[in-house]
């Protein structure tokens, strides 16, 4: 067992090492800059899985920057299991890469790993989702987006938008009937896109407005979506009159959903999403839907600078939100050209 961990080590330090000679394609267009102290700067990267349409996005933007800016990237897929991301950070501290990047599929369980990158004098940085730990210096920075401003901003499109189209409750009541598709359990982005909703909902007047009929994971996932608005349909029928999706692609199954029970998704029942990725640009065109608040997914340009800078001794801001919008239906036609991703 010893020789065959052994060899399996051997094997990483000479990828690595191949990857650190400047040989490569990669050093060809490293420009200046993708040094530190004269040698390339290899970053181990784990990534969550390709669970959404946002996610592809969010992969390519890392590998692209990379590229560009001369940082040997090693890149692994977690396949949604937090395991796995533990063990690619390890395996990163055994071929003892300059610096780790990874994106929290939970927000707990990772001060024992963080540690050994800590001990190990690797610098971490973390992407997207965020990290609860019980010592905050075990990170030096965390990149990424704001869930909580981002499902406030969902319940006052939805509160003004309501009032607007002078909607009435479908099922005669006084209160409209909300229906949540939450993302994967555990996550930050989950989780707080959650309470940004309800502390916006609770600070408004017209709280007593809304009902929150059931909420549930439908995992980021396109399928996932769609099966778990079946069962809400089956349980409720007619009654929803909202659906928030914490993400587009959960939107764009539920909206399939409710076609095949015989309804008009954006129209029945009212839609917000957030992520802002083009096939829910392309189902607010076709009337399908009604809002999505943005969700940046492209942080790696971002972060390969911050690399460089930790990596140079510079000091960078512990926290770096990146810049979002809201995109209703009415401006989806315009806005899709121009969209990034
Ligand atoms: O909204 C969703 C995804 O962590 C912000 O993860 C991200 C979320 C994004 O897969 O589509």
């Amino acid at each position: 067992m010893k020789k065959i961990l052994a060899l399996v080590l051997a094997v990483m330090m000479m990828v690595v090492a191949a990857g650190c000679g400047g040989g490569g394609d990669q050093a060809k267009s490293s420009g200046s800059g993708a040094s530190s102290g004269g040698k390339q700067i290899t970053m181990g990267f784990s990534q969550i899985g390709a669970e959404s349409e946002w996610r592809t996005a969010n992969t390519e933007s890392i590998k692209q920057a990379a590229q560009d800016a001369g940082i040997n990237l090693q890149f692994s897929d977690a396949q949604q299991k937090q395991e796995n991301q533990i063990k690619a950070i390890r395996s990163f501290i055994a071929q003892g890469v300059d610096i780790i990047a990874f994106v929290p599929i939970v927000e707990t369980g990772w001060d024992t790993v963080l540690k050994e990158a800590k001990d190990a004098n690797i610098p971490v940085i973390v992407v997207d989702r965020d990290v609860k730990v019980a010592d905050d210096s075990l990170y030096v920075a965390k990149i990424g987006t704001d869930s909580v401003t981002e499902g406030k901003n969902v319940f006052k499109w939805i509160d003004e938008y309501m009032g607007k189209e002078n909607k009435k409750p479908r099922d005669g009541g006084s209160q409209y009937n909300v229906v949540i598709l939450e993302g994967t359990v555990g996550s930050s982005v989950a989780i707080r896109r959650n309470e940004g909703f309800k502390d916006a909902m609770a600070a408004s007047p017209n709280a007593s407005k809304y009902n929150i009929l059931a909420s549930q994971t439908g995992e980021f996932t396109r399928q996932k979506g769609q099966e778990v608005m079946e069962s809400f349909l089956k349980s409720y029928g007619d009654k929803i009159d909202i659906l928030y999706a914490h993400n587009d692609d959960m939107a764009l199954g539920a909206i399939q959903a409710i076609e095949a029970a015989g309804m008009k998704p954006g129209k029945d029942i009212t839609i917000i999403s957030i992520d802002g990725v083009k096939g829910m640009f392309q189902a607010m065109i076709e009337g399908k839907s009604n809002c999505t608040v943005e969700c940046n997914p492209l942080q790696g340009p971002l972060l390969m600078e911050t690399a460089k800078k930790i990596l140079n001794g510079e000091k960078v801001d512990k926290l770096v939100y990146v810049d979002e919008g809201i995109f209703p239906a009415d401006v989806a036609e315009k806005t899709l050209p121009e969209r990034k991703y």
